[in-house]
């Protein structure tokens, strides 16, 4: 079984899931977007984005599915099955459309974007989504006020989905420490080496 990863924000996430589930599997560092590349990648994921798990031959993209199948191999309710899953899925569904999204352009123009380009961030485009991620980080600070993790106060598969974006927050401006529950919820987080250190030992 491999995944197929960058160090960016969707395939950090599968990595740190890999990691924390301790997943029999080959990492592979790929660059699906590298022109040189790219075609070669195609039939792993028409998409050309990471991250992939490729098990037996068979193809598996997008991030929650990916997590979705490394819980079920490992028999682990770090994906919920039982009746708490509905509530995991909302907060997955949630960050997803609406705490990450607005964010990701942060995370892009201010670390992806200068790797490859000196054109500068539209200001009208980022006001408007840090707007947005203030919003629902607001949002999320009220819900961490009175519980210690997002799903029945222990660890699940939604608190690694929320956090996607958190720890390139501060390289991408975005004003985390506003939100004390959310900075205590991270550190949480950040306790766990899956979590802090994904990467450690595979090749950057
Ligand atoms: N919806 C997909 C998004 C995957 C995606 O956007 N991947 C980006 C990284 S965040 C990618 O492959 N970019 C090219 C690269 O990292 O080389 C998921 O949740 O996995």
């Amino acid at each position: 079984m491999k995944l197929y990863y960058s160090q960016n924000l969707n395939p950090r996430v599968a990595v740190a899931v890999a990691r924390h589930l301790e997943s029999p599997l080959e990492f592979v560092r790929v660059a699906p977007r590298d022109p040189a590349q790219e075609d070669g990648f195609r039939p792993i994921n028409p998409n050309t984005l990471v991250p992939v798990l490729v098990e037996e031959g068979r193809s598996l993209w997008e991030t929650d599915a990916i997590a979705c199948r490394l819980a079920q191999l490992a028999k682990s309710e770090f994906w919920r099955t039982d009746a708490r899953m509905p509530e995991m899925l909302m907060w997955v569904s949630w960050s997803n459309q609406h705490f990450t999204l607005p964010a990701s352009t942060h995370y892009f123009e201010r670390i992806v974007r200068p790797t490859f380009s000196n054109v500068a961030e539209d200001p009208a485009r980022m006001a408007k989504d840090l707007a947005a991620f203030c919003k629902y980080a607001g949002i999320l600070n009220e819900a961490l006020a009175t519980r210690k993790w997002l799903v029945d106060d222990q660890l699940s598969y939604a608190d690694f989905r929320t956090a996607t974006v958190l720890p390139f927050a501060e390289r991408s401006g975005l004003p985390l420490g506003e939100y004390p529950h959310i900075v205590r919820w991270h550190a949480q987080l950040w306790e766990l080496p899956a979590w802090r250190d994904p990467f450690r030992g595979l090749p950057s």
